[in-house]
Parts: C-alpha cells; sequence; structure tokens
C-alpha cells in the first residue's frame, strides 16, 4: 500500500473506531445524538416488508405482561418487521443491531426501551421518535410490544413452495428457436422497484420491448448460462422466470421460496448450463435449488446454525449474494449472520456436498475477479472483504478495506497502471473506493491487499462499475444526504491513476441531465451496455414521479439519451443480459 493509501486507511481506522467505541453503550435522554439515524447505512437496512403483512397472535401471556390489545400487538409487529428486524432480527436475537429478546428488554425495562426508540443512539440505532417517524403513541406501544415475547413467523417448506408454483408454459410448449427480432444480448432487465415490474429496455433503440409483472418490491435480476432465460426475484420471495425467446417475451414459471428474499442465480459451469436455479431467502432462513427449467423445487437447505467464530446457534442467518462458479459445478452462498460461504456442490442433491468456509459475520455482495476464479465480497458491517479461490473451495484473505461498510454490488475490475489487475468497492458509510490486488501470480506482493484508497463524491454509494472496453471508473453516491450528490456520478480516468496522488474524478450531474422537475430523485447504479461503450443510470424518483434512465457516452462522458416513459416507476438495478451473464464487470 503506498504511504499516501496508508494514511487515509489509518485516518479512516481512527474514525471508524470512534463510531464503534460508542457500540454497546445506550444514550440517556439529554444526549441526544444528532442525526445518527439519518446517515445513509442508517437508510440501508433490510425492511422486511412482506413479512410485515402477516397475521400474528399474541404469544401465551405471563401474569406480568403489559397491557396490549390483539390490535396493537398487530399493528406494532408490522412495524417491527419493516423497521427493526433488518437489525435486530425477525426473532429478536440480534444480528448488526443488539438482541431484544424480552429477558434482556425485562431487565432495561419500559422507560429505558421507550427513550431508547425516541432518541436512538451513535451506534446506529435511529431516532425513531425526535425524527418524526414514529408518533408518541407508536413509540409508547413499540417499548410494550418489546417486553412481550415476539411472534414466529411461519416456515416456508415443500408444501407452501409447490402450492406457489406455476408452470405457465410447460417446456415442451415453448419455441424451438427465438422468435422475436430481439437482440437479447443486448437488452437491459430494468428494476421496476415500487411497480412490482420490469422493463426489458433494448440497449440499441432505448425502446421498451416489454414490461413484465413480478414479485413484490423487485429486487434483482439474473441471467441463465446459455442468455434464453431471465430469473427476476422479489422482496416478497416470489421468483418469475421470462424466456426471451418468445414474442414478447414473457413468464413461463413462478414460486415462491418463502417470505422474504433477496438474491437467485442459475447454474454457469460447462455442461449444467440453464440446469439449475438458486434463490436464498431472509425468511425462512434457507436456500432452494429448483429445475432450470420450470422452477419446480429440488431441494430446500436451512442455513440455520452456529456463528463461524463464536461458535453459538444462531436462529435465522439471513442468504445474501448468491454466485454460480466458473470453475465447478457450485453455488457461491453467502450466509449472513453466521459469516460461512457456502460451496454447494449441485452435482448429487440426493448427496449434497457444501464446502463450509469460515469468513466474516454480515456477509452481503459481491462479485468474482477478471479471470472469474476468485470471488471478492464485503462482510460489510465488518468493513472486510472476504476473498474465496472458486477453483480450489478455499477462503483466500480476508481484507480491511479501511473504509466504513464497503458495498460493492458486484464490484469493478480493471488493471493499474501501476498496481495491475484490481477489483474495487466503494463505501456507504465514507466517500472511499479501495482496490484490493487480483493478481496472485503477475503481482503477488499486492495480491489480496488494498493497494490504493482514494475520495470518490461522498458517502451512501451503493454501486461501482467498469468495463473491460471501458478506461473509465463510475462511482454512484446514491444514499448521500445531499441532493447534489446523491444526483451525480463521479468517472475517473483509469489510465491516470497513479498510487500517490488522489485521482480527480469529473463530475457528471445525471440527475439534472434526466430533467425532472419534481422531487428528488437520487442516480444508482450504473450498468454497461454489451459492448461497453454506454453507461446507463436510474435516476430513481418517488413512485408517483416521474423518473427516467439516463445514457452516457463512455468515450466522451456526454449526455447521450434520457428514457422517459409513464411505466418507468422507480427504475434502480439494470442488468445487462450478456455483462450479466457473462460476469463482466
Ligand atoms: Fe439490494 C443486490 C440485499 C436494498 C438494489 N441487495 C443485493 C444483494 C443483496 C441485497 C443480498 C446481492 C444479491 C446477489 O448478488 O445475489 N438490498 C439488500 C438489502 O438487504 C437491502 C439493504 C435492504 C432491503 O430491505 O432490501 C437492499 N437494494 C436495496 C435498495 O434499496 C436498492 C438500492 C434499490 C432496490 O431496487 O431495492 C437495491 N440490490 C440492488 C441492486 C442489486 C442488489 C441493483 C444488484 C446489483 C448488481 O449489480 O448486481
Amino acid at each position: 500500500m503506498t504511504p499516501r493509501a496508508t494514511q487515509m486507511r489509518r485516518l479512516l481506522l481512527t474514525s471508524a473506531a470512534i463510531v464503534l467505541g460508542f457500540a454497546g453503550s445506550f444514550v440517556l435522554a439529554d444526549e441526544k445524538p444528532k442525526e445518527h439515524g439519518d446517515g445513509p447505512a442508517a437508510a440501508y437496512e433490510p425492511s422486511m416488508t412482506t413479512l410485515g403483512q402477516i397475521k400474528v397472535e399474541i404469544p401465551g401471556r405471563k401474569a406480568d405482561d403489559p397491557v396490549m390489545t390483539q390490535e396493537e400487538f398487530q399493528k406494532a409487529t408490522t412495524i417491527y418487521f419493516e423497521r427493526c428486524a433488518g437489525c435486530h432480527g425477525v426473532l429478536r436475537k440480534g444480528a448488526t443491531g443488539k438482541p431484544l429478546t424480552p429477558d434482556l428488554t425485562r431487565e432495561n425495562g419500559y422507560d429505558y426501551l421507550k427513550n431508547f426508540i425516541t432518541y436512538g443512539s451513535p451506534a446506529g440505532m435511529p431516532n425513531w421518535g425526535t425524527s418524526g417517524d414514529l408518533s408518541e403513541s407508536d413509540v409508547d406501544m413499540m417499548a410494550r410490544y418489546l417486553l412481550l415475547e415476539p411472534p414466529a413467523p411461519p416456515e416456508f417448506g415443500m408444501p407452501e413452495m409447490m402450492a406457489s408454483w406455476k408452470l405457465l408454459v410447460k417446456p415442451a410448449d415453448r419455441p424451438t428457436k427465438k422468435m422475436n427480432d430481439i437482440d437479447i444480448d443486448n437488452l437491459f432487465s430494468t428494476t421496476l422497484r415500487d411497480a412490482g415490474q420490469v422493463a426489458l429496455i433494448d440497449g440499441k433503440t432505448y425502446e421498451i420491448k416489454a414490461v413484465i409483472d413480478t414479485g413484490y418490491a423487485v429486487h434483482i435480476s439474473r441471467i441463465s448460462a446459455s442468455g434464453r432465460y431471465l430469473f427476476v426475484i422479489g422482496r416478497d420471495a416470489k421468483i418469475v422466470m421470462i424466456d426471451l425467446w418468445m414474442e414478447p417475451p414473457a413468464p413461463v414459471a413462478e414460486i415462491k421460496i418463502g417470505a422474504e428474499a433477496r438474491s437467485i442465480e442459475t447454474s454457469k459451469f460447462e455442461g449444467f448450463e440453464d440446469k439449475y436455479a438458486i434463490a436464498g431467502a431472509y425468511w425462512p432462513p434457507q436456500y432452494v435449488i429448483m429445475d432450470g427449467d420450470t422452477l419446480e423445487p429440488k431441494k430446500i437447505v436451512s442455513t440455520r446454525g452456529n456463528i463461524y467464530d463464536e461458535q453459538t446457534y444462531h436462529p435465522e442467518p439471513r442468504v445474501a449474494a448468491i454466485l454460480a462458479s466458473h470453475f465447478k459445478p457450485e453455488f457461491i452462498v453467502n450466509v449472513k449472520e453466521t459469516g460461512k460461504i457456502l460451496m454447494v456442490d449441485y452435482t448429487d442433491l440426493k448427496n449434497l456436498k457444501t464446502t463450509e468456509i469460515e469468513a466474516e459475520r454480515f456477509l452481503h455482495d459481491g462479485g468474482l475477479d477478471s479471470t472469474h476464479r476468485y470471488f471478492i465480497t464485503a462482510a460489510n458491517a465488518r468493513g472486510k472483504l472476504v476473498v474465496i479461490d472458486t477453483k480450489e473451495s478455499k477462503l483466500v484473505a480476508i481484507t480491511e478495506t479501511g473504509g466504513q461498510t464497503p458495498h460493492p454490488g458486484r464490484g469493478a475490475n480493471f488493471i493499474h497502471p501501476e498496481f495491475g489487475p484490481v477489483w474495487a468497492t466503494s463505501h456507504l458509510g465514507d466517500e472511499s473506493v479501495a482496490l484490493i490486488g487480483t493478481d496472485p501470480d503477475g503481482h503477488k506482493d499486492q495480491a489480496w491487499k488494498i493497494v490504493d484508497s482514494f475520495p470518490a463524491l461522498g458517502g451512501g454509494s451503493l454501486f461501482i462499475k467498469t468495463h473491460p472496453n471501458s478506461k473509465h471508473l463510475y462511482v454512484d453516491a446514491t444514499l448521500n444526504p445531499e441532493a447534489s450528490i446523491s444526483s451525480s456520478v463521479a468517472v475517473f480516468d483509469i489510465s491516470k491513476m497513479k498510487g500517490d496522488t488522489d485521482p480527480e474524478p469529473v463530475v457528471l450531474p445525471i440527475g439534472e441531465w434526466a430533467g425532472i422537475a419534481e422531487g428528488q430523485p437520487r442516480v444508482v447504479q450504473p450498468e454497461f451496455n454489451k459492448e461497453g461503450t454506454e453507461v446507463w443510470f436510474s435516476v430513481w424518483n418517488a413512485k408517483d414521479k416521474e423518473s427516467a434512465i439516463v445514457v452516457v457516452d463512455d468515450k466522451t462522458l456526454q449526455l447521450k439519451k434520457v428514457i422517459k416513459d409513464k411505466r418507468l416507476v422507480t427504475p434502480t438495478g439494470k442488468f445487462n443480459v450478456f455483462n450479466t451473464r457473462g460476469d463482466i464487470y
């Protein structure tokens, strides 16, 4: 690492230590933390919105239970699942937030809980009361609620999955050749988050070829190895499988694999192309392997188990990113709370072999290096990157990024003029971009070390992107509290990067270019077209306001096209078919 980077890293680590120093301490009413709940990272905690809809009963009452009506209990459960469960866990056993089981909450008592919910804490608990997000009576209700036993949401096993499974068009009834004239390799499957749909947008003509209903608060799309089938998963754990050969492309199968989910992937190893799909759930904590042609569920595996280091039991370890290995017939499954990465061998589902790798807690997202051999993933709440060798199914390294809450998406691979092949992540908690060396053969000393770190626009970055044909690195700042920053993007010229000086970004005012009069749209997720000549950004506005997609010419950094259409409601992620299936980023 360069002296400049080392210095920067030390600085960042010191500020991280200051924040972490507060962890575990509680805040009294008269020492109100300032705006800690408004930070980008706090705004990005999981919201279990689907679970919030389930009907629950008050668990067996004890004599000294606080008074609570069934109606209040139901309302408090919805609030808890939507706003609290992301950090404190569905069963309140703790995740990134503290456990809130009645044995602990009763020790602290009602007044303490009420103050804590009202004012929050510098360790990251939002100030729900003083921010106005919860009314005084809601805070009172939540404090009473936390003194009661938590309700357990239902499991979701094979009977429930089979009941939800719909084979809309059997494989035998599907076309035997492509029936449309769409260049499907250059389609962008675009998440229309709050509409529960995806728009399939032509990468050349910018025409919307189809808008397809999917799950609620749809999250990501992934493509089968052949490029024919598109898989879309919603937060409600509903998967929709779309046949891109049909005229127009349309769903051929759907299924629900739980109550809350975020990830989907398909088998990519030679000989297994399009054979299996896999999806991971937040609730119940499990992953499911399905038939790649029909989505018929084949194997459900619970991720409940022991945390890798403490070796204590965790009842709800969520499944975060899932990737398919290119080197072995294996899926790579990130299990968030136990800090384990599972290499799931899909050659024999009856005698399932899984290599369980001890990694780090709170695994979230990640991607492959440019050779596709190494998987690099963020243990985001621990500020670390974990590197797995997918050829050997082994842990290679765990490295601190020096920044706060790395959030790479799938990351960005490029050749740095001094450090050779690197993979980059930006951060949610600060403005830094960290580069990790990825070439153990050619640049052995730098492999799996942070070789440089430099500032982009500001904290709140979610995604970073480049392409083998581009010399630019794009970094968003979607969750930055400043509107001018969250609507802009930083672009770095890779060819001018130096180890001893911070590269100066060009700032593109993407939001301004979109020309949207109302609302405060945020710019999110750069995604390249197939050729790597254009980069697309979502300009993500409120559901009832105009949104857009802005297309930038990668060579000139000039605006090329603003895509606007009434149907483009809350666009967020975009997945170019060619780049997504080939893991090109
Ligand atoms: Fe995501 C990827 C989880 C909020 C847009 N998001 C992922 C992945 C996970 C995840 C585990 C990796 C999937 C994989 O690779 O298999 N996301 C979560 C959350 O838990 C969280 C923080 C809160 C929640 O309740 O869901 C969350 N995500 C968001 C958003 O608010 C975003 C910005 C807008 C939206 O559409 O909801 C968002 N997440 C995305 C996108 C990707 C993603 C676009 C895929 C990026 C890529 O390039 O692959």
